[in-house]
C-alpha cells in the first residue's frame, strides 16, 4: 500500500485522517461521531489532544463498557473496493459494517481489519479492505476497545480510507 501511495495511485476519501481538532474543544471532530450505550455512564469519548499517531491527536475511548467511535464512508456503490487503515493504541478493536437508507444491513458479513507489529510508543496498524456488497450506500468504521480485555483506555489515529477501485 506504501508504493500505490507513494505513485498517488491511492484516492484518500477521509477529510480529517490525523483527527485534527475541530472547533468544540474536547469533542470529536467531523467526520467523526461515536455511539454509547445508555448504562455505559462511565465511559467517555473524545479528541485527546497530548497523544497521537506521530503527533498530538487522537480519538480515545475511556472507561467505556459499551461504546465505540464512528466514522461513515457514504457515497459508496456496490463492487467498489477499499483499503482501510487505522492506528490502534491499547487492546482496541476496529470492525466495518454496511448501510442502505441509514439502516445496518443485518446479516452482511463485517470487515475485521489485520493489525501488525506494535511500533516503540504501542501504536498498531490494523488493515483490511472492504468490497461494497449488492444495495449498501454506506460503510461505518466501528472503533471499540476489546470488551475482553479489561483495558480502561484505548486510542485511533491516521483512520485513512482509500478507493481501490
Ligand atoms: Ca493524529
Amino acid at each position: 500500500m506504501d508504493a500505490l501511495r507513494r505513485d498517488g495511485k491511492l484516492i484518500n476519501r477521509n477529510s480529517n485522517p490525523e483527527c485534527r481538532p475541530g472547533t468544540i474543544a474536547g469533542k470529536l471532530p467531523p467526520p467523526y461521531n461515536f455511539w454509547k450505550a445508555k448504562k455505559d455512564k462511565e465511559g467517555k469519548v473524545f479528541l485527546d489532544e497530548t497523544t497521537g499517531h506521530g503527533d498530538k491527536t487522537s480519538i480515545t475511548l475511556k472507561d467505556c463498557s459499551n461504546a465505540c467511535a464512528l466514522y461513515a464512508v457514504k457515497d459508496i456503490k456496490p463492487g467498489e473496493a477499499y483499503a482501510l487503515e487505522v492506528a490502534v493504541k491499547g487492546r482496541g478493536t476496529v470492525h466495518v459494517s454496511f448501510q442502505k437508507d441509514g439502516n445496518w444491513m443485518r446479516g452482511m458479513q463485517g470487515v475485521s481489519p489485520v493489525f501488525g507489529e506494535a511500533d516503540a510508543e504501542g501504536w498498531r496498524i490494523a488493515r483490511g479492505m472492504v468490497v461494497v456488497p449488492p444495495n449498501a450506500d454506506c460503510f461505518v468504521i466501528k472503533m471499540a476497545p476489546d470488551k475482553f480485555s479489561g483495558v480502561s483506555q484505548v486510542w485511533f489515529d491516521d483512520i485513512h480510507i482509500y478507493r481501490l477501485w
